[in-house]
């Protein structure tokens, strides 16, 4: 690969170019990972950003219909919108989210729209890194807007709220008038959380759960990177496509607010430190599955069984054997 013609089709926005080198970033070969992280080193350069909004819910809230109705919108305002997903969860069926892309139709006859489904991967440490990479190369494509999708199902919110300017949770009108089982760590990443599906018949039980979680969000600790009324709850509907106008303006007033004080850059700055450190962290994990290192362990394990040595000995040597390689 001639990583500087590759990176200038990008630049020029090359949608091949741009498929081709998100699948270089999925590879796990080794040859691919170096020409991998030469592009990305070459397309940093160009310091191309993009307004990147992670979306999370529960399977059935409408995450596809609000993705497909909302980028429309976008597109229509003549913004240029990526849209990618990730998807710990290689049990579904098909194995990636988007793989309903069909539909995503009306999305993606869009020429302003970019829809790339999550490869079946079931590591969250692999699918994390890929969807970094991924979002990087948007970005240096020019893309205004990357949505990144996630199956609210565990800890797939954290690895995509930690890639996000912006975190979008997307709910579903309530039964009752209990909040839905959300977890208080993830309403804690959300900087608005959208009651979906606020139309017909739902619309009552949908506004009596936006007012419950706009409650909820009130008794959160303040934070320091949120203007005053943030994080906010709001109705929309992506199936009337209803409210999505405002929840742009939303996001775009937070992320101008964001921009002006600072808080964008040191958002960016702390994630890209915490993927780093993630990175050596299961760098440093794959090396104890090499076959040298296996052996340490299990010839350490047996003396630490026969009590022949302790336990904390036994670690310090196989951290220093296994270190030394
Ligand atoms: N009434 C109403 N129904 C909606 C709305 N948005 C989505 N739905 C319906 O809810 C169902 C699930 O919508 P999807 O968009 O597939 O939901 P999803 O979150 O992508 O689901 P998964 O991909 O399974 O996680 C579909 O039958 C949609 O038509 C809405 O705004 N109003
Ligand atoms: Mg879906």
């Amino acid at each position: 690969m001639d990583t500087e013609a590759t990176a200038a089709r990008i630049a020029d926005g090359d949608r091949r170019a741009l498929a081709r080198a998100i699948t270089l970033v999925e590879s796990g070969r080794e040859d691919h990972r170096a020409q991998a992280i030469e592009l990305l080193e070459a397309l940093k350069r160009l310091k191309r950003q993009a307004i990147r909004i992670g979306l999370s819910g529960t399977p059935g809230v409408g995450k596809s219909t609000f993705i497909e109705a909302f980028g429309c919108s976008l597109t229509g305002r003549g913004l240029k919108v990526a849209v990618l997903a990730v998807d710990p969860s290689s049990a579904r069926s098909g194995g990636s989210i988007l793989g309903d892309k069909t539909r995503m139709e009306r999305l993606s006859r869009e020429p302003g729209a970019f829809i790339r489904p999550s490869p079946a991967q079931s590591q969250l440490g692999g699918v994390a890194r890929r969807s970094r990479e991924a979002i990087a190369l948007c970005e240096a494509a020019g893309f205004d807007v990357v949505l990144i999708e996630t199956v609210g199902v565990g800890q797939s919110e954290t690895v995509v709220a930690e890639m996000s300017d912006l975190f979008v949770l997307l709910l579903a009108p309530a039964g009752g008038d209990e909040l839905q089982g959300v977890k208080r760590g993830i309403m804690e990443m959300a900087d608005l959380i959208l009651v979906n599906k606020a139309d017909g018949d739902l619309k009552p039980a949908a506004t009596r759960t936006c007012a419950d979680y706009s409650g909820a969000l009130k008794l959160l600790r303040k934070r320091p990177q949120d203007p005053e009324g943030f994080p906010k709850a709001m109705l929309v509907s992506a199936l009337e496509e209803e409210g999505l106008e405002k929840a742009w303006d939303e996001m775009q007033f937070l992320i101008k607010w964001r921009k002006e004080n600072g808080f964008l850059d040191t958002i960016r700055a702390e994630q890209a430190r915490y993927w780093f450190r993630e990175e050596v962290r299961q760098g440093l994990l794959r090396q104890l599955e090499t076959g040298a290192a296996k052996a340490v362990m299990e010839r350490l394990g047996t003396e630490v069984a026969r009590g022949e040595i302790t336990a904390s000995q036994a670690a310090r040597t196989a951290l220093a054997r296994i270190a030394d390689r």
